[in-house]
């Protein structure tokens, strides 16, 4: 089955305003972020994995910023019959909307519970998984330290965070090339050069990512002790942390 086009940027705009998860995202969104993401499928897949590596009896799996649940829906599957459960936040009320008519399509039996809230405020306990994917990247520069020590307070002994996120590199070459790269990645994807500028205008000053190395400092300050990234391709990375 095609999914429905990501064509938000196509036409030229007069004033492009920042990015928001409303109903014309959601309803373009997984061919959106597969089209824009290198490796978005991979790490989607490999999330449930680790998840399945790392769940605890009894305790929580949380997908903080889920939007459709690529990722809970993943976990769910490698999940059945460990006696966890799934909680799901995104503050976008069009994606819970219908990441709640995906979740009631999908057969596994893992509960799932779905909550529009913001994820710095957002109750975190008795976690032994934890899944930011493309999310920390939207919070606030200020709130990510506050954010990641919560998560690391909250977070079993033992347990994974799983962080990918767009990030930026200090050399001046890299992050040259790197952009270059994911731009040819969204262009042999069919993204026109003036979907790429617009969007890329759109999500100025609203996705600000950070470097490798601000990640991994502030993941170790949050209490995670093994900390490194398992997958990268361009300016895209995921990182698992565990505590
Ligand atoms: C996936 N993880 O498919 N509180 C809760 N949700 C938030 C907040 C916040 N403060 N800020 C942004 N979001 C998903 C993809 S998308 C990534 C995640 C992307 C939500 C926002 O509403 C959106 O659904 C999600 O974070 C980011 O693997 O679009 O690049």
């Amino acid at each position: 089955m095609s999914l429905p086009k990501d064509q938000i940027y196509a036409e030229p705009l007069n004033a492009i305003s920042g990015f928001v998860f409303d109903e014309r995202v959601v309803s373009v969104f997984p061919d959106m972020i597969q089209r824009s993401v290198p490796g978005y499928s991979t790490i989607i897949a490999m999330t449930g994995v680790l998840a399945e590596r790392y769940a605890q009896p009894h305790t929580n799996c949380y997908d903080l910023g889920c939007s459709l649940g690529a990722s809970t829906l993943s976990m769910r599957a490698q999940l059945d019959n460990r006696n966890s459960e799934i909680i799901g936040i995104d503050n976008s009320p069009a994606m819970i909307e219908r990441c709640r008519a995906l979740l009631a399509a999908d057969s596994h039996i893992t509960p799932v519970t779905l909550h529009v809230d913001d994820i710095n405020t957002t109750p975190i306990e008795n976690a032994s998984v934890a899944v930011m994917n493309f999310t920390l990247q939207f919070i606030a520069l200020e709130q990510r330290e506050i954010l990641l020590a919560r998560i690391g307070a909250n977070m079993h002994s033992g347990g994974v965070l799983v962080l990918s996120e767009k990030i930026r590199f200090d050399d001046a070459h890299l992050q040259e090339l790197n952009t270059d790269l994911h731009h040819a990645f969204k262009r042999a994807n069919g993204y026109s050069d003036l979907e790429i500028a617009q969007k890329r205008s759109a999500l100025d000053n609203v996705l600000i990512p950070e470097t490798l190395t601000a990640h991994r400092e502030r993941l170790q300050r949050a209490g995670f002790s093994s900390v490194d990234v398992w997958f990268q391709c361009f300016n895209f990375a995921s990182l698992v942390a565990i505590k």
